[in-house]
């Protein structure tokens, strides 16, 4: 793992805050992940909880920001959230969330994408960092968000693999 994986995804935490990774290995190119990751204004096509999104303001550039609203059964209605990092060569997203009506204060996730097996494959890091809400516990907080998280990766793998699956079958038969 290059140095600049672990600097992206370490950070200084307060003392009440708590943070963690997930980690995920896809059978899609970095590319085809990343077409679907780099979409800031798109979440919903891989984040099952948002029922909807749209830009307030930007146009997806750093500094963007997004309103998110999310299926009714968690303890949370919307987020918004800032676009902190795109980089389009090393594969590195990242966003923070500024407000909304959840309890994930000041919540911060860096995602990187790295190849792997030969280049066929797709290493997928996520991690976070995030206030722990008055009356939880750390260990609470964790298990709530890397739930969420690997939903989400989970459901990415899901999509970047049917993606790649398609590419190769539409070439091998022209
Ligand atoms: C993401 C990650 C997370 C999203 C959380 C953790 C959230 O959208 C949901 C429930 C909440 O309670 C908080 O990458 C919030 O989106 C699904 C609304 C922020």
């Amino acid at each position: 793992v290059p140095d600049y994986v672990s600097c992206f995804h370490s950070r200084t935490m307060g003392p009440n805050q708590c943070c963690s990774a997930v980690v995920k290995t896809i059978n899609a190119p970095v590319s085809t992940v990343w077409s679907v990751v780099r979409r800031f204004d798109n979440p919903q096509a891989y984040k099952h909880f948002v029922k909807s999104c749209h830009l307030i303001n930007g146009d997806g550039d750093v500094g963007t920001l997004r309103q998110v609203h999310v299926v009714s059964g968690l303890p949370a209605e919307s987020s918004t959230e800032r676009l902190e990092i795109l980089d389009d060569e090393r594969h590195v997203l990242s966003f923070s969330v500024i407000g909304g009506n959840h309890r994930l204060n000041n919540y911060r996730s860096v995602t990187t994408l790295h190849s792997s097996s030969g280049g066929n494959g797709t290493v997928v890091i996520e991690s976070y960092v995030v206030d722990i809400p008055t009356g939880n516990t750390k260990e609470d907080t964790c298990v709530f968000v890397d739930t969420i998280v690997r939903c989400n990766l989970e459901s990415l793998a899901q999509i970047a693999e049917n993606m790649a699956k398609n590419t190769q079958s539409s070439s091998s038969s022209s």
